[in-house]
């Protein structure tokens, strides 16, 4: 059953939402209640990892009777997975194994992960409501610049893209020239990549006298790493599109456990038809948050075969908000920064994001920074230095008012003294797909 959406209509068509997406908060909780038992006694009789974990628990698949039973299980962490290197997570005979990914694993092994043809089904699906959501319709030209390869952003959002009923340029991430030129030849509607190598393709395009607002593109869907409003405003100026995010995780599914409304910009909606999610308070793991309370984001698969993955903790930091635009669903508040990402200078815990917020404020900077951890010789405090590309045309004199106001927004807003770089425009590294933004040297002090 299909059901026509409030979305604009665009020249491409009204938005034809899938049943699911229409269901009301009660229907999505009846339906997650029932695929949590299943999932749950799946996994217990399927995955030895599980069977010795619930069992070290003392927990069974029949403990779940509601919802909040959940909290009962067991957690699923990146090293679980590692542990099982490389397939023994697997609930299915290998032959049923349609497809592997990999994370980049650049500490230790990577994490493998599994789908059935089911599981590749659902995945497109899931993808094909985040683009539909974001503004796309079948029949537009999508250039899909997220890395193919064992990486899940190139392959699912391509399936995405061909499940929507769009057609897919598979361009995959780097070879900006090449990004450039296919962008002005094929006139796609809708870009998809992480938010900073749009900003590489974007500043590639002025450098080359090519206006970005002049080009096809309309939208761009964006995700795989953490970007702030602030970043938004940038890139849909600069190219003159709507911009919405798209969240996911290999561990769980890939990209598209999480998509934005175009119409709203609030926040992206989880699949609560697949997912169940929760908050936790990474310091204390027996809390469960409510809803609007920010801690780590926890995720419980509902539907796959593969690789079920229960309470899977992502060390991703968010809220679970109310659904807007997908009343049934609910969002998530952009991801202020990984656990593992957080900087802890002098007692004082930031993210990249916070840093992005507050420079892109000041009219002078660009979005092009790197953060700088050291530990300077014989001195037993860490320090920050903030390198940062001013914008270009800038006079001298500009540049050091904006460091000086950069120095001072963070240590009001974020409560920390650091040392502000002005480094020459274009002078620091430019993304391909996931920007590093921390350089921490403090090891070799
Ligand atoms: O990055 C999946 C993906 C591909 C999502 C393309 C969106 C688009 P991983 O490589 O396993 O998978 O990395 C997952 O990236 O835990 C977050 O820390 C971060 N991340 C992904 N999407 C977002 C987002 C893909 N929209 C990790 N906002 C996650 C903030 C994101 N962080």
């Amino acid at each position: 059953m299909t059901q026509t959406a409030s979305a604009p209509e665009t020249s491409f068509g009204p938005a034809v939402l899938d049943a699911e997406e229409t269901m009301s908060r009660d229907e999505i909780e009846a339906l997650q209640l029932t695929r949590l038992q299943e999932t749950v006694k799946y996994a217990y009789e399927r995955v030895p990892h599980y069977t010795r974990k619930f069992d070290d628990a003392g927990v069974r698949p029949e403990d779940l009777k509601e919802l909040d039973d959940l909290g009962k299980f067991p957690y699923t962490t990146k090293e679980d997975l590692r542990e099982e290197y490389p397939f023994s997570m697997f609930a299915v005979p290998m032959n049923q194994v349609t497809r592997i990914h990999a994370s980049s694993g650049t500490t230790g092994r990577p994490t493998v992960v599994g789908y059935t043809k089911q599981d590749l089904d659902n995945w497109a699906t899931l993808v094909a409501r985040c683009l539909r959501a974001s503004g796309l319709r079948p029949g537009m030209k999508v250039h899909n610049a997220y890395g193919y390869g064992l990486f899940t952003g190139g392959l699912g959002a391509h399936s995405g893209i061909e499940k929507l009923g769009a057609t897919v340029i598979p361009m995959s991430g780097g070879q900006t020239e090449k990004q450039i030129q296919l962008i002005g030849d094929f006139a796609p509607d809708a870009i998809l990549c992480t938010p900073t190598y749009l900003l590489t393709i974007g500043d590639a395009m002025i450098h080359k006298g090519i206006d970005p607002r002049k080009t096809s593109l309309k939208y761009a869907v964006l995700g795989a790493e953490p970007w702030t409003n602030e970043m938004r405003a940038e890139l849909e100026e600069m190219f003159d599109i709507k911009a919405s995010d798209i969240y996911g995780l290999s561990e769980v599914m890939g990209p598209g456990v999480a998509g934005e409304s175009v119409e709203t910009q609030d926040g992206s909606h989880i699949w609560e038809d697949h997912f169940r999610p929760e908050i936790v308070d990474p310091f204390d793991l027996a809390k469960t948050k409510s809803d609007g309370e920010t801690g780590e984001l926890v995720f419980t698969s509902l539907t796959k075969q593969a690789l079920p993955i229960i309470r899977y903790r992502t060390k991703d930091l968010s809220t679970l908000l109310p659904g807007t635009a997908r009343p049934g669903h609910r969002r998530m508040g952009r991801i202020s920064g990984r656990t593992d990402d957080m900087i802890i200078l002098r007692g004082v815990n930031m993210f990249p994001s916070q840093i992005e917020e507050i420079a892109l404020r000041i009219p002078e900077l660009s979005p092009h920074f790197q953060l700088v951890l050291t530990r300077p010789a014989g001195q037993r405090m860490d320090s920050l230095t903030v390198k940062i590309e001013p914008r270009d045309g800038t006079t001298p004199e500009q540049r050091q008012a904006a460091a000086a106001n950069l120095k001072h927004a963070i240590k009001v807003n974020v409560g920390s003294s650091c040392a502000i770089e002005v480094v020459e425009p274009g002078s620091l590294e430019r993304s391909n797909g996931k920007l590093r933004r921390i350089f921490d040297l403090r090891e070799q002090h």
